[in-house]
Parts: C-alpha cells; sequence; structure tokens
C-alpha cells in the first residue's frame, strides 16, 4: 500500500507543482497537542486593536458556514474537498476595532505555536475559523476545538488550537518562519522556504 497516490487528470489540475494527494488526513503538528476546554476557551486580540477578549459562546454566535477546500502541507501532501464547519474571518474582525496603519497579523496558539500572515491574506471572507471537519467536531490533533483555515496558503498558515491575533503595522515571523519558511507561502508559486 502506498501512502501517496499520484493524481489523476481532473484532480492534477487542483493540485500545486510538486505536491502529492495524501491518503486519509494526515496530521502534522509540532510539538505535544494541546487539550484545550472550550468551557476555559479564550480568544483575545491585542496590538494595533482595541484589545478584547472572546468565550466560546461569543465565536458560536456569529453565522455558521460549511466551507470546502483545498489543503496543501508544504511537506508536499495536498488534500482536496476538506469539508469544514466554521465561521468567517471576515465576520470576526466586524467584532475589532483594527487600527488602519494595520498589515500584518500574528497568529497565536494554545501551546505556543506563532505564525505570520499579511493582513491581505487574512482578512478574506474565504478563510475561516473551523470547529468541525466532515460534520464531526474537530478532533485534537487536527486542531480542535477551534483553529484558522486559509485555503490559499500553504497550511502551516492554518493554525491549530488558535487562542489570539497581534496586529502589526510591520510584519514579525512566526516560528515556522524564524526556522527558514517562507514569509508569504503560496503553493501554487512554491513559496515554500525563505529566499525562494
Ligand atoms: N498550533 C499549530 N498549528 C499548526 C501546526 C502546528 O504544529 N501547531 N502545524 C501546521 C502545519 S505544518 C500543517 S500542514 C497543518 C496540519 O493540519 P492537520 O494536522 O490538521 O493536518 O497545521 C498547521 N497548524
Ligand atoms: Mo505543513
Amino acid at each position: 500500500m502506498k501512502f501517496f497516490q499520484k493524481p489523476d487528470k481532473q484532480e492534477g489540475e487542483r493540485v500545486p507543482p510538486g505536491q502529492h494527494l495524501a491518503k486519509g488526513f494526515p496530521v502534522l503538528t509540532y510539538g505535544e497537542t494541546p487539550q484545550v476546554n472550550i468551557e476555559t476557551w479564550e480568544f483575545r486580540v491585542w496590538g494595533l486593536v482595541k484589545p478584547a477578549s472572546f468565550t466560546w459562546s461569543d465565536f458560536m454566535s456569529l453565522p455558521q458556514h460549511e466551507f470546502t477546500a483545498d489543503f496543501h502541507c508544504v511537506t508536499r501532501w495536498s488534500k482536496l474537498d476538506v469539508k469544514w464547519t466554521g465561521i468567517k474571518v471576515t465576520d470576526f474582525m466586524s467584532l475589532i476595532d483594527v487600527e488602519p496603519q494595520v498589515a500584518h497579523v500574528m497568529e497565536h496558539c494554545y501551546g505556543g505555536y506563532t505564525t505570520n500572515i499579511s493582513m491581505a491574506d487574512f482578512a478574506r471572507s474565504e478563510n475561516f475559523f473551523a470547529f468541525k471537519v466532515f460534520s464531526e467536531p474537530l478532533s485534537a490533533e487536527h486542531g480542535g476545538p477551534m483553529r484558522l483555515v486559509v485555503p490559499h496558503i500553504y497550511a502551516w498558515k492554518s493554525a491549530k488550537w488558535i487562542n489570539g491575533l497581534e496586529f502589526l503595522e510591520k510584519e514579525k515571523l512566526g516560528f515556522w518562519e524564524r526556522n527558514g519558511y517562507h514569509s508569504r507561502g503560496e503553493p501554487w508559486a512554491e513559496e515554500r522556504y525563505s529566499g525562494s
């Protein structure tokens, strides 16, 4: 049994260069999987924004949508048509007061992982905070209870166990970005490593 399958023609057009289709849904985590309880779950915003904190029920009172999106890991596996349930980043953004000079965002997580993204790549209506995948509550290993999904960028920017956003004028680098990964990570341009 092979772990990776060659994409067929139709699917092939949706698989970025240098990627193969994964069988199943691999888990890619650096370090331990945090166990996060929704009763005590807290999501904070800070930096160039009016500081605020949100509970699980604050998030659940926002409009919920189904999203179907392809998922591309920089370690060269992709998974097409992942079906998620979540809340649009743009709906969440309407709750907070970000200063006009903000151009970058640092995503923060339970467990300490960070990843940076430009405001232009972040504040898009096709990006979402996911709490279900394939109609089931998101498992801890896939980032439950809540993760970010940014479909148009390599999945290391889709922060699992996300619990905060830091709004910045100048770019700061997150965990993988400090360790040689590209600051943007667009899969069709194969922006895998910094300097590429
Ligand atoms: N907090 C956190 N988020 C993370 C990671 C991580 O190690 N910690 N890994 C990233 C990477 S490299 C990928 S490919 C995806 C993998 O998501 P999955 O484990 O649900 O497949 O999560 C991303 N988000
Ligand atoms: Mo990844």
